[in-house]
């Protein structure tokens, strides 16, 4: 299928400059929406509640998709499965820290899974109480799938590494979607609204928290590597004053993998509260979709409300004109296969499921020489990477190893050129969605991986670290942060991301991203589904 050119594709009759202002236009809009202004349904969502739009999800997918159609005059319901976030516990902190993980840390587990699951020789999982925390370790056979939940998706938990790939390499990402229009408008746009800036690097090259980095960037040019700044989504002024003792302290204090209390601006801070000052976005937290028939040209959505011990305590139906699945790659992936299987959404084609992959994502560290200390103090906040992607098919986030002790080690999370695809079916004896990931398949990530570290560690006569991730073991081949794909765009839907089969059904998040960005990806899935949201608008809520 080819693509729609949209040179100038700003909305029948309304210029882009309008609808980019924002909410001051809305009034202006509402018209184009063909909707009168009204109070959208509040949450939590009643049962047998009616919404014109309905998402699944709110991650960057969902919160491109709820901001700009109520910019449009359309009222949204968002269901996020996940806590609001929004109460503090009783050490008056919403987010537990990255080394004192406790009952927030983890959806529905009673033992942690931490990603680094031992260090020099101890392991570091402990029990917690159950709770629907906030990072889900997802386990399918061959891999362990690490996803935020919450009203945020992803942008809680994350390490806010905003980048956006490298022209050149677009076409191998996304080969139906028009480069000069992602480059030259959506990128621009999604970076935009997430709120992306670049460290300054003159306070960087100055600062202990950022030590671990500089030992990156020495050994990586030593083995002439590209090393690379990177924007992220932190408030670089509030880590300046951490550093300067004025603030509690964040990043600095590791907070990220279990959110942060401050500096990051996660999509709560800005998609979503900006979508939320239309008044026309509702976000019913806890609430869990498990199934979308068509009913009457609109649809029927079962959705679960849980408790924060994960116990369902009510069962709702409602519907919806139209439902955007903004569940996250796997989430998605994992609805849709199952609405196809079991003739819930029997148009569905065949390629539901198909086309997911891990970004090529593999860990390592590397054990420096005692001269080349890493620092006690590391801001949890990645800001560089190594540039290997042409040569040996990796970039490597130079990445931080918070331990709050001076552990000599050097630590990378690599984005591999990993070929793997897998496939999401559905087992109805299990009742369950399964993914046909092997193990052995990281091995092209490990060898991609090895193109940067075994050059610099035979130039700095040092080892990797083997206490990381087991006993004995090198490589952490085990996981994914970055999964993509399972509802392809132009594959499993039309290039806007409109689902085969079912009309006012679609995808608008990382599912429909093919397996690989060669970076981190959340730009990447922003930039598409502001893309797409566009089209959506002018073509399918114009009267
Ligand atoms: P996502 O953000 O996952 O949102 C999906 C939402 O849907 C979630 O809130 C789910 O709880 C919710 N949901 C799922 N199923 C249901 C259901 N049935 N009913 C209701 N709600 C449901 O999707 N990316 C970067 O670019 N830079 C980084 O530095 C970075 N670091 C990362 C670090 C970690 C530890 C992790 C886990 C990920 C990291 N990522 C990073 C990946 C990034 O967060 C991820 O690609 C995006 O969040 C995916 O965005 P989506 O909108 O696809």
């Amino acid at each position: 299928m080819s693509d729609i050119p949209m040179r100038d594709n700003g909305f029948t009759g309304i210029s882009r400059r309008a609808f980019i202002a924002g909410t001051g236009s809305i009034l202006g809009l509402s018209a184009l929406a063909g909707r009168a202004s009204a109070a959208p349904v509040p949450a939590p969502v009643p049962p047998g509640a009616h919404v014109p739009v309905l998402i699944i999800g709110t991650g960057y997918g969902g919160s491109v998709a709820a901001l700009r159609l109520a910019q449009a005059g359309v009222d949204v319901h968002m269901l996020e499965m996940g806590m609001a976030w929004d109460t503090p516990g009783s050490d008056g902190k919403i987010f537990a820290n990255t080394t004192t993980p406790d009952y927030r840390s983890y959806w529905l587990r009673t033992r942690t899974k931490q990603p680094l699951s031992n260090f020099l020789g101890f392991p570091l999982d402990k029990n917690v109480p159950k709770h629907t925390g906030i990072l889900d370790a997802e386990e399918f056979g061959g891999i362990t799938v690490y996803q935020g939940r919450g009203v945020g998706g992803g942008s809680l938990v994350n390490g806010g590494m905003a980048v956006t790939p490298m022209r050149e390499r677009f076409a191998a990402i996304l080969p139906s979607v028009n480069a000069d229009e992602m480059y030259g408008t959506y990128y621009p746009r999604a970076n935009a609204g997430l709120g992306v800036t670049n460290v300054d690097q003159a306070w960087w090259n100055s600062v202990d928290c950022y030590q671990y980095a500089r030992v990156g960037r020495k050994h990586a040019q030593r083995s002439n590597f590209s090393f690379v700044f990177v924007p992220n989504v932190y408030d670089w002024e509030y880590m300046r004053q951490e550093v300067a003792g004025t603030v509690p302290k964040s990043a600095i204090a590791g907070e990220i993998l279990y959110g942060n209390n401050a500096g990051k601006k996660s999509l709560q801070k800005t998609y979503l509260a900006q979508a939320k000052a239309t008044g026309r976005v509702a976000i019913s937290a806890l609430h869990r979709v498990t199934s979308v028939t068509a009913a009457n040209g609109r649809y029927a959505v079962v959705v679960e409300q849980l408790d924060t011990s994960g116990n369902v305590t009510a069962t709702k139906t409602i519907t919806a004109d139209k439902v955007f699945f903004a569940a996250g790659s796997v989430g998605t992936s994992k609805l849709l296969t199952k609405l196809k299987a079991t003739g819930a959404l029997p148009g569905l084609n065949n390629e539901i499921g198909k086309g997911w992959g891990d970004n090529g994502n593999v860990m390592c560290g590397r054990a420096n020489h005692l001269w080349d200390a890493t620092g006690t103090v590391q801001a949890s906040i990645p800001t560089a990477g190594i540039d290997n992607w042409d040569a040996g098919g990796a970039f490597a986030e130079v990445a931080p190893l918070p331990t709050g002790i001076e552990t000599w080690a050097s630590f990378y999370l690599s984005i591999t050129k990993n070929p793997h695809r897998a496939q999401f079916t559905w087992n109805s004896t299990a009742n369950r969605a399964e993914l046909n990931w092997q193990t052995a398949w990281k091995q092209p990530s490990i060898d991609m991986a090895k193109s940067i570290f075994d050059k610099i560690n035979a130039k700095e006569g040092t080892i990797y670290r083997t206490d990381l991730f087991g006993t004995y073991k090198m490589w952490g081949d085990h996981l994914t942060y970055h999964p993509l794909g399972g509802a392809v765009l132009n594959k499993a839907t039309d290039n806007y991301g409109r689902l085969h089969g079912h009309a006012n059904l679609y995808v608008i998040d990382g599912a429909l991203i093919p397996g690989n960005t060669s970076v981190n990806p959340f730009v990447t899935i922003t930039a598409l589904a502001e893309r797409n949201i566009d089209t959506i608008i002018r073509t399918d809520f114009s009267s």
